[in-house]
This record gives structure tokens, C-alpha cells and sequence, in this order.
């Protein structure tokens, strides 16, 4: 019985504590707020941090978030103990509530669903009959972007390596690209990133590395910006060469060149056997026709070796000359 007494007087006090340090709201007061920006994820959710101090419940008073040059239209709107269904951005509704206790002095506002047009300034406004104070936060939302594409190509300048080429695209802030060989050690020579922003202001970066080529020994290129927002992709560093592919003729002319190949050596062979059996035939008849001509030139050279007696008496030279050829 005892203890449970004990228990019941221990919940009591527990509960009395923090309604007891949840003082009426003083005549001035300041807010605290997070001295850096907040950052997030696209489609998480953040609390932008904003409490009143000295600690105080502030159900009473007026709790207004808007951007920066959207007063009219806050974000989120607490006022007469409620938060106030107009006048608010539609941009905000059924995203943002008040949820670290404003009997605690928190005031605090939770966004969901965030997304990149969240990103930017927020001012957190408190205000009591006597007195107002506003601070600002910072909110950062950061994209994860796309899978690493990672390719391979013949490095320029010999020393037979290759360029492996890591690129990704779609994300903000800017991330970080790592290269890392099988054992998870981070290369960091012949490395050079590129970056570009898109109308979104998405970050494209990529980054290429000269490697001595391999056919085991992959490496891998992370891209990231934290360790939730992280993209990893691998690749084994050799250039692919289709066994039958010959450098910069398609599939298809290479088969055409191919079956023609085939056939000119089927007709050329065809060829071959039908002219052999030809030129065996022609080669009995010419040897006739040349023991043919070989008497006649024989017989003509009889009738010159004997001039006639008037051509001996004029040209006697060339009647010696013509004997030295035929002889
Ligand atoms: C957002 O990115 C920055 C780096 O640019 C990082 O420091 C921070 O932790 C990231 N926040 C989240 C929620 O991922
Ligand atoms: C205030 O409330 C937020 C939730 O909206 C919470 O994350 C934060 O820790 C609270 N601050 C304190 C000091 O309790
Ligand atoms: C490697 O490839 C990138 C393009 O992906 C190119 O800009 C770079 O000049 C190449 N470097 C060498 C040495 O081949
Ligand atoms: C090479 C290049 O374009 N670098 C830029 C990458 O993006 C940052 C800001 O996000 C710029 O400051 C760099 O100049």
C-alpha cells in the first residue's frame, strides 16, 4: 500500500513540475531558434525549432510562421487558444501543425511532405498583449539524386588505361563524388568533377578517372550528401570488345561484307574448276598451231638467206645485217 502511495504522490509531483514552470507569460520576452539552417529530406518531414525564454506557456498569445514576404498569408496561424483556418497559404494546409507543446513555451512548427519549394526563409512570430518578438529560421531540402551511370572508354594519351566517366544527375545541394577501388580505399589521383545547375537548381556532377584496365577489380563511384542521401554505382574497368566486332563497322554491314565473302569464294571457286577444264583443252590445240607456224617460219627463212641479185648489187649492208638476225 505504501508504495503505491508512494507512486501515486511521485506522478503527482511529475505532473505538477512542468505546469508549475509554465509561468504566465512575462511583460518582454525573446525567442531561441537554431543558429544554422535546418536541413531535410524531399518528402520527410522537419520540425523548425522556435521556443519562447524565458519558458513560459504560451497558449495564450499569437503564434504566426510565414516566409519572409508572406505576412499576410502565413504558413501557420495560432490565435484565440486555435490554429486559424484562414487567412493561410493553401500552399501549407494539412501540412503544418504546432506539436513540441506551446504550454512548454515550444513553438515549434512541424512541416510534412516537404518539398523543394519549401526550401528558403521562415520567420516565427510570437505576440501577447504587451509585446511582440519574431526570429528567423532557415530551411535547406535536399534531393537525392539519380543512380551513378558509370562508363568506360580508351584513356587518351596511351600508357594503356582507361577513362572511366561517373555522372548523376538531379540533385541539391551540391554532393560529394568518391571514387573507390574493391577494397573500399578512396582514390583520389586523376579525378576531376564537373557540375551543372538545371532551372530547378538541380545538380548534375560528374567526374572521370584514368585506371589501369581489369576484369575483376571493380570500382565504385558514391555519390552523396549524407548518409540517408547516398547513390552508389560499380563497374569492372575494361573495355568491351564483341568478338566480332570490328571498330566502327555495324552488325549488320559486317555480315553483309561477310555473306558476299562467302559467295565471291563459292563463284571464284566455280570459277577456277570450269576454267581448268577449259584451259586444259586450249593447251593441246595451241601446241598444234605452234609446231604449225615453226615450219613456216622456217621455210620463210630459207627464201631470205637467198637475195635476190639486183637488191645484193644496191644494199649490200643490210642484206649482211638481216643474215646476222635470222641466223
Ligand atoms: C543535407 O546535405 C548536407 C550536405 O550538403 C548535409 O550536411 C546534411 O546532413 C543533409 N541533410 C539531410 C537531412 O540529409
Ligand atoms: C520542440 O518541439 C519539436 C517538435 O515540433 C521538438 O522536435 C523539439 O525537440 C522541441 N524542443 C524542445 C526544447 O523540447
Ligand atoms: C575521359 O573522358 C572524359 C569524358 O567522359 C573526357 O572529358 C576526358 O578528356 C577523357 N580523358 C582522357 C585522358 O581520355
Ligand atoms: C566546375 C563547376 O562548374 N563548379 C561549380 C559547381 O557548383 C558550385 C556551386 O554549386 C560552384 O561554386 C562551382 O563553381
Amino acid at each position: 500500500m505504501n508504495s503505491g502511495l508512494c507512486l501515486r504522490v511521485l506522478i503527482l509531483v511529475a505532473l505538477t513540475v512542468p505546469i508549475r514552470a509554465a509561468q504566465p507569460a512575462p511583460v518582454t520576452f525573446t525567442l531561441t531558434v537554431p543558429d544554422g539552417p535546418t536541413s531535410t529530406l524531399s518528402g520527410s518531414s522537419v520540425s523548425l525549432l522556435c521556443e519562447v525564454s524565458p519558458l513560459f506557456n504560451a497558449e495564450p498569445l499569437e503564434v504566426r510562421w510565414y516566409r519572409s514576404s508572406n505576412f499576410h498569408s502565413p504558413a501557420l496561424l495560432y490565435k484565440d487558444h486555435k490554429i486559424q483556418e484562414a487567412p493561410v497559404d493553401p500552399q501549407y494546409r494539412g501540412r503544418v501543425s504546432l506539436t513540441g507543446g506551446l504550454e512548454r513555451g515550444n513553438v515549434s512548427l512541424r512541416l510534412e511532405r516537404v518539398t523543394q519549394e519549401d526550401r528558403g526563409e521562415y520567420i516565427c512570430q510570437v505576440t501577447s498583449d504587451q509585446w511582440y518578438e519574431k526570429a528567423s529560421v532557415f530551411l535547406t531540402v535536399n534531393v537525392t539524386g539519380s543512380e551513378p551511370v558509370l562508363s568506360v572508354a580508351e584513356g587518351r594519351g596511351g600508357g594503356g588505361q582507361v577513362n572511366v566517366t561517373c555522372s548523376s544527375v538531379g540533385w541539391s545541394p551540391q554532393p560529394k563524388l568518391t571514387w573507390r577501388n574493391k577494397d573500399g580505399t578512396e582514390i583520389r589521383n586523376g579525378q576531376e568533377v564537373l557540375n551543372t545547375s538545371d532551372p530547378q537548381g538541380l545538380v548534375s556532377v560528374s567526374s572521370w578517372l584514368l585506371y589501369a584496365p581489369s576484369y575483376s577489380n571493380w570500382l565504385s563511384c558514391t555519390v552523396s550528401l549524407s548518409e540517408e542521401a547516398k547513390r552508389e554505382g560499380r563497374i569492372l574497368p575494361h573495355i568491351y570488345t564483341a568478338p566480332t566486332a570490328v571498330p566502327g563497322v555495324s552488325k549488320e554491314a559486317f555480315i553483309v561484307t561477310l555473306v558476299l565473302l562467302v559467295l565471291f569464294l563459292v563463284i571464284g571457286a566455280l570459277c577456277s574448276v570450269i576454267l581448268c577444264k577449259r584451259r586444259g583443252s586450249m593447251w593441246s590445240s595451241s601446241q598444234k598451231s605452234r609446231n604449225r607456224s615453226e615450219t613456216k617460219n622456217l621455210i620463210e627463212g630459207a627464201e631470205n638467206t637467198v637475195p635476190k641479185p639486183t637488191e645484193q648489187m644496191v644494199t649490200g649492208k643490210e642484206v649482211n645485217l638481216a643474215g646476222k638476225v635470222i641466223g
